[in-house]
């Protein structure tokens, strides 16, 4: 598809608000470019939110809550069924501009919409299960349950590397417990946010529930401190960097607010001597490669077992010099650009590192010399420990490191400080069920012969440590974003009180 294709089939143009309160509004705030990665050319112009605009975003926000939460959940569910379909409907164009905007091939702009499809239709069962337990209660003719209520407004700050997907699994989510949602996505991708929230305008259109899905284009210093400072956004739910994360997490809890934070990842596969290595070339491939590294799930370290290194990177090291890299819209493309120039020079920097801290380019290492920002997927081969294989470089480099023993390899792996997802390559049972013991791998997610990235909404998505401990999409990640009442009901007649205390 050809960007105006994209344009027209998602009904954008090249000048477009970036604030949606019920009603597309002017946008008051500074303008930002929309920077093509492929080209560093400008697709659109963007208006942010002022804090004006964002009064307004949150007062609608407020005034829909009180009235979406007041509709039986499978009729929220619904909605949320209609927005599936509208996003299945859009898949190829929106998928487009998720690559136009972002850079990352059409193949994976189309497993993102993918994922909303399917965070949508799991919201959709969702809301006629939103469960809660009922306990045995130590008093007499007296009954104990817990129920779960909508929260409020629930803030969704997304990063640049999945720019709808993300905020699907916290929007399908978060509307099906009855909460309305506040958007601010980056600004390096405020068009596709545009693009879905006219999708949702339509669907919701006509409805009075307008506002359940708004939208607030602005930076960290606008937007973001506005929404962590603001008590009536009782729930904020960020991904990006763990130094994002820190300034966030902090102000939204010091007005006792709640955050689900999904930041920085620093991802190992183990490789043990006994390791299927047809399935671990290909899984390093889409797992180090795929979004051009760009994943908070992207495969970060290899560490591989001495006995197989050699085996390895024979056959790593050539089908790593076979990507094609290029167009992320073309058809045969692997690998597109980077999001921006700061990305190639961060990655060329972390490469400047690695060799003084005794690494070995083993294929890879440059820029290419062509517009837009290309490089070239980086193998670099390092001892145990070199500090730099501690960062989360957001580029395709891949750390090789050596060790000889699987207890050595979980705590290379253990041994940083982010903790979102890792995977281990055996045909042993022992290794496998190792790995995934309590004293294996300390991440999020823990994988036996899949890579580190690529997982389905069905579980919980999420990391430990530096990666913020927040659980999104599947599994029971819903109860994030409702409040937890316990409720005790005395039918009898007397009044015992619990811990048989006697009173007067
Ligand atoms: C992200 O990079 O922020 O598991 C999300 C995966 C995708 C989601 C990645 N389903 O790689």
């Amino acid at each position: 598809m050809t960007q105006q294709e994209i344009f027209e089939a998602l009904d954008l143009s090249t000048t477009e608000s970036g604030v949606f309160a019920g009603d597309w509004m002017q946008g008051s705030g500074e303008m930002v470019s929309v920077i093509n990665p492929a080209t560093n050319e400008a697709l659109a112009q963007v208006t942010m939110a002022s804090e004006e605009d964002w009064e307004k975003v949150v007062a609608n926000s407020v005034e829909t809550f009180e009235r979406w939460r007041m509709l039986p959940a499978p009729i929220r569910g619904d909605y949320i069924r209609q927005l599936g379909n509208a996003l299945r409907e859009k898949k190829e164009a929106l998928g487009a501009l998720v690559s136009l905007e972002m850079g990352k091939i059409h193949a994976e702009g189309e497993g993102e919409v993918q994922e909303m499809v399917d965070i949508c239709d799991f919201a959709v069962g969702l809301s006629r299960q939103l469960y809660g337990k009922t306990m045995v209660s130590e008093r007499p003719n007296h009954r104990m349950y817990e129920q779960w209520h909508p929260l409020g407004p629930v803030g969704v700050i997304s990063a640049f590397n999945f720019p709808v997907a993300v905020w699907s699994w916290n929007a399908a989510v978060a509307a099906a417990c009855g909460d309305t949602v506040i958007w601010k996505p980056s600004e390096n991708t405020p068009l596709t946010a545009i693009a879905v929230t006219k999708i949702a305008a339509r669907v919701m259109e006509g409805s009075g529930f307008e506002s359940v899905f708004s939208l607030a284009v602005g930076d960290g210093a606008g937007v973001g401190t506005w929404m962590s400072e603001d008590r009536r956004v009782p729930l904020v739910s960020a991904t990006g960097s763990t130094p994002m994360g820190k300034i966030l997490g902090p102000k939204v809890a010091a007005r006792m607010g709640r955050t689900v934070l999904e930041l920085g990842g620093n991802n190992a596969i183990i490789v043990m001597d006994d390791a299927d290595l047809e399935l671990v070339t290909r899984a390093v491939l889409f797992a180090a490669v795929g979004t051009a590294g760009q994943r908070c799930t992207s495969l970060r370290r290899l560490i591989v077992h001495t006995d197989i290194i050699d085996s390895v990177l024979d056959s790593l090291v050539p089908a790593y010099e076979q990507v094609p890299i290029g167009d992320p819209l073309e058809e045969g493309t692997l690998m597109g650009p980077l999001i921006n120039e700061a990305a190639v020079e961060s990655m060329m920097a972390a490469i400047r590192t690695a060799e003084d801290q005794g690494g070995k380019v083993l294929t890879g290492g440059k820029k290419l010399d062509r517009d837009g920002n290309y490089v070239e997927p980086t193998i670099i081969r390092i001892p145990a420990g070199a500090d730099v294989t501690a960062e989360e470089t957001f580029a395709p480099i891949l750390w090789v490191i050596e060790t000889d023993s699987l207890e050595e390899a979980i705590e290379i792996q253990n041994g940083v400080d982010q903790g979102l997802s890792s995977a281990i390559f055996t045909e042993s049972m022992r290794n496998a069920e190792h790995f995934l013991s309590h004293v294996g791998s300390d991440c999020g997610i823990a994988n036996v012969n899949i890579g580190t990235s690529g997982a389905e909404i069905g579980g919980a998505f999420g990391g430990e440590k530096d990666t913020g401990g927040g659980r999104e999409a599947g599994s029971d990640s819903w109860k994030a974003y409702m409040r937890r009442q316990t409720t005790t009901i005395n039918w009898g007649d007397d009044l015992p009180l619990a811990q048989g205390i006697e009173f007067g």
